[in-house]
């Protein structure tokens, strides 16, 4: 990979000058001069529709912008990315959750060994152990079937999987899945108090085995079962997914009981091994493997696909385009469907965790703003609370409407009431309200001249709120595994421009060590030296 400041680059100074003479353009004056504009903005791919029209952006903006992928050195970026190069440099490691939804005869190499045979054997486990838990065949101590199955993980290894199984909800089998992230003991009570011990089947998801909170979580469970089991039972009632095999082991679970997993992959982007454990049981492998083919088909394209017409590095260079010129710092993802809630928690840890980074790749603090806050709500709930601030705030916010055009209950009056507010809105978001409408808006209502211009100012609105909106067929595995893949991809190309790691996570592990070191004080109830603040919490939480 190129190391390459982008601001010192040929296109970002070029896109510095164009932002001035595009900063104060309204977009709706782009439409009605070009009638084009939306057909020109938007990517038909299989049974996606991006339109990508209702942006602050012309035809230069998107040449500079792919003038400054080329000139951060991007195509050879992605070369590295897909063939195993050691891109996590600080952690020396490749990324390649993209192998895990490799097909059986691609070869990828990490250290001189192609990975793809282990990681079919692996899907091949996964598959037999869902099958046979999900058709009663393997049973739990007292012969009876399984029923719930309980994921303890956290962070990487529980986002994914619980996001993934939320949005899958409408193709779930009978079993029952709970997730267990947070070592809030009395978020684990309230999870395990309506389980029976003899229907419930733990999987321990942790790539390191070492996490405090899944530990814990997991010690707890394993108290909880053998209130009413042997410890002879534990084995087939715990299994885990690790890269950690020695420490499972020690946890008590059978070896035939660890489904591994590599450490080049990254455990925002684990959902895809057999970190999906839990999704693969609660839809079954064949619906799991269509996720990761999902998957694969958006991998393809992003490889192959001229960056014009390539939707995870347009979406990417839009989003630096409002980053680093507008300076926008927040964006929003508002999916239309109640079952991709989870979707924008996921995403943040996915796009904060990877480039909320300030060092840039040479070591050097960089100049220039980096990772965007992501936050986000299913319309239309989120239009009766933060809309508000999105249509008449002091702060542009740039938004990812994602709609589909079939529900899958096929309530076509509940749907139709749906899309038609993600059309309205992002159609609100772009036109606003000018003073002449509200002004005979406010006449036909039959208020005076006093009356109107008392309101006016309150009822305009400015309009000119760049949206993007990926318009989707219908909520499948597949289609949701092309989503996530997207966003997945969008992320790496912001991390190549942009400069810096997006798949260390150091930040993460400072909190770790230092609640550990704490820990260690409230054990021996001995506060040690700290700023003023913590030693007051500290002393007042132990008296
Ligand atoms: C993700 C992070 C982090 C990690 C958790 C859980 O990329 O590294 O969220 O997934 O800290 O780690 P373990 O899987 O090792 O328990």
């Amino acid at each position: 990979m190129l190391n390459i400041d982008p601001t010192t680059t040929v296109a970002w100074k070029k896109l510095e000058s164009h932002f001035e003479e595009i900063k104060a353009v309204e977009m709706k004056s782009l439409f009605s001069k070009d009638s084009q504009r939306a057909d020109d903005f938007s990517i038909f791919w299989e049974d996606f529709l991006v339109d990508f029209s209702k942006n602050r952006i012309t035809k230069e903006t998107q040449q500079l912008l792919l003038d400054l992928a080329e000139d951060c050195g991007l195509e050879e970026a992605i070369k590295s990315y897909f063939e195993g190069e050691s891109i996590n440099r600080t952690e020396n490691r490749p990324v390649l959750h993209t192998a895990l939804r490799s097909k059986k005869n691609d070869k990828v190499f990490v250290e001189g060994e192609n990975v793809i045979p282990e990681v079919f054997e692996v899907k091949a486990k996964m598959e037999e152990f869902s099958n046979a838990i999900i058709s009663g065949k393997t049973k739990g101590y007292t012969g009876r079937a399984f029923t719930d199955i309980v994921n303890i993980g956290i962070g990487g290894s529980d986002l994914g999987p619980a996001m993934i199984t939320e949005a899958l909800k409408f193709y779930k089998n009978h079993l029952k899945v709970h997730y267990i992230s947070n070592v809030d003991g009395d978020h684990v009570q309230e999870v395990l108090k309506p389980l029976n011990p003899e229907t419930t089947l733990f999987v321990i998801v942790s790539k390191t085995f070492t996490t405090q909170e899944t530990l814990s979580n997991a010690t707890t469970a394993r108290k909880w079962f053998l209130d009413s089991a042997s410890k002879e039972d534990v084995q087939k009632h715990f299994v885990a997914v690790s890269s950690n095999v020695p420490k499972v082991a020690g946890f008590g679970i059978a070896k035939e009981n660890i489904f591994p997993m590599w450490e080049w992959v990254g455990g925002r982007f684990s959902l895809w091994s057999a970190v999906g454990l839990s999704v693969s049981l609660a839809v079954g492998f064949t619906k799991f493997n269509e996720l990761l083919e999902g998957a694969n088909k958006m991998d393809q394209h992003f490889k192959n696909e001229p960056y014009i017409k390539n939707v995870p590095v347009q979406l990417a260079l839009l989003s630096i385009w409002y980053n680093n010129f507008f300076k926008a710092e927040s964006e929003a993802v508002i999916p239309y469907s109640q079952y991709l809630q989870k979707l924008p928690s996921y995403l943040q840890q996915a796009i904060m965790e990877s480039n909320g980074k300030s060092v840039d790749r040479n070591g050097n603090p960089v100049t220039y703003e980096t990772g965007n806050i992501i936050w986000g709500e299913p319309g239309t709930n989120s239009q009766h609370a933060f809309f508000q601030l999105i249509h008449q705030g002091t702060k542009l916010i740039p938004a990812d409407f994602i709609g589909f055009k079939e529900s899958l209950y096929k309530n076509k009056d509940h749907h139709d009431k749906l899309m038609a507010n993600y059309f309205a809105q992002s159609e609100a978001l772009l036109m606003g309200k000018t003073e002449d409408e509200v002004r005979k808006e406010l006449t036909a209502k039959n208020l005076n001249e006093e009356e109107i211009n008392d309101l006016l100012p309150f009822k305009v609105f400015q309009g000119n709120k760049p949206t993007t909106s990926l318009l989707i067929d219908k909520l499948t595995p597949e289609s949701l595994g092309k989503m996530i893949s997207m966003y997945e991809h969008k992320i790496f190309v912001q991390g190549v421009i942009w400069n810096i790691y997006s798949y260390d996570q150091w930040g993460v592990e400072l909190g770790k060590q230092l609640a550990s070191n704490i820990l260690d004080e409230i054990n021996k109830r001995k506060v040690s030296k700290h700023d003023n603040s913590t030693q007051n919490l500290l002393k007042s939480y132990l008296k």
